[in-house]
C-alpha cells in the first residue's frame, strides 16, 4: 500500500500516544498538520467509544472543519480559557525541545494555543528531530502592510546576526501569495541552521511587521516520536 501522511505508522503512533495522555474532562488544544490530523481522528473515535466529555479549541480553520467533522464540539479558545494540554506537530524539534512550526501556515495561532496550555505535547516522526534548528526554513508571519520594508528590516536582523544573505522567501500558493487565517503573509527565512535561537526571536519579534514566527522556544514540555514499527519514544 502506498504510505501517505494518514497511514504513516510513525505518525499515527506518536497521536495515539498523545491521544492515550488525554482525560475526561480535559479542555485541549487541537494542533494544525498532517501529524496533528491523525490525532484528531484518533481523538474523536476514543471520545466517542468512551464517552469523554472534553472542551477543544482548534489552532487552524481546517482543524475546526476536521475536528467538527468527527463529533468533537469546538469553542473558542476565549470562550474555554486555560487549556490543560494541546497536542500539535512540529517541522523541527531539538535536544532543548525548541521547535521550528508554521510549515503548513498556523503557527500564529498554535503559539497563542500552546501559550494558552498547561502542557504542550508534541507529535512528530523520526525526520522531525535535529541536533540543530534551521534545515527546515523558518516560517515568519507578516502584515501585507509595508511587507517588502518589513523583508528588508528582516535582511538586515539577519545579517546584525551574521547569518548572512540568505533567501527570505514570499510563500506562495501558486502565484498568488499564501494568506494566513488572520489575512497575513508568510515570509520563509531559508538560514540551514541556526546557532542561537534566542537571539534571532528575540531580533525578529522587534520587527514591526512581524506578527510572528514559528520559533518556539521553551514551550513544549515532552515530544512524542513515533517510529516506522510503532512504538514510540519520548524526549
Ligand atoms: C503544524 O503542522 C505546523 O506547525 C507544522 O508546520 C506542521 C507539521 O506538519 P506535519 O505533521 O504534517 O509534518 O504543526
Amino acid at each position: 500500500m502506498t504510505q501517505t501522511p494518514q497511514t504513516d505508522p510513525a505518525k499515527l503512533a506518536a497521536a495515539r500516544a498523545a491521544v492515550a495522555l488525554v482525560r475526561d474532562g480535559m479542555k485541549l488544544g487541537l494542533g494544525t498538520g498532517s501529524t496533528a490530523a491523525i490525532m484528531v481522528r484518533e481523538l474523536a473515535a476514543r471520545a466517542r467509544a468512551e464517552g469523554l466529555s472534553l472542551r477543544c479549541a482548534a489552532t487552524s480553520k481546517g482543524t475546526c472543519d476536521l475536528a467538527e467533522s468527527l463529533g468533537l464540539s469546538i469553542e473558542s479558545l476565549d470562550e474555554i480559557g486555560w487549556l490543560d494540554m494541546t497536542i500539535d506537530g512540529a517541522d523541527e524539534v531539538d535536544p532543548d525541545l525548541h521547535l521550528i512550526k508554521g510549515g503548513g501556515g498556523a503557527h500564529l495561532r498554535e503559539k497563542i494555543v500552546a501559550a494558552a496550555s498547561h502542557r504542550m505535547v508534541v507529535i512528530a516522526d523520526p525526520g522531525k528531530v535535529v541536533e540543530q534548528l534551521g534545515t527546515f526554513p523558518l516560517p515568519v508571519e507578516v502584515l501585507q502592510f509595508g511587507f517588502e520594508t518589513t523583508r528588508t528590516l528582516i535582511r538586515r536582523a539577519l545579517a546584525d546576526l551574521d547569518l548572512g544573505d540568505r533567501d527570505v522567501l514570499h510563500r506562495l500558493k501558486g502565484s498568488e501569495p499564501w494568506v494566513t487565517d488572520e489575512g497575513n503573509w508568510i515570509l520563509d527565512l531559508h538560514l540551514d541552521c541556526i546557532p542561537d535561537p534566542v537571539a534571532l526571536a528575540r531580533a525578529l519579534a522587534a520587527i514591526p511587521g512581524v506578527v510572528e514566527h514559528g520559533l518556539f522556544l521553551g514551550m513544549c514540555h515532552v515530544a512524542i516520536i513515533g517510529k516506522p514499527d510503532g512504538t514510540v519514544v519520548q524526549l
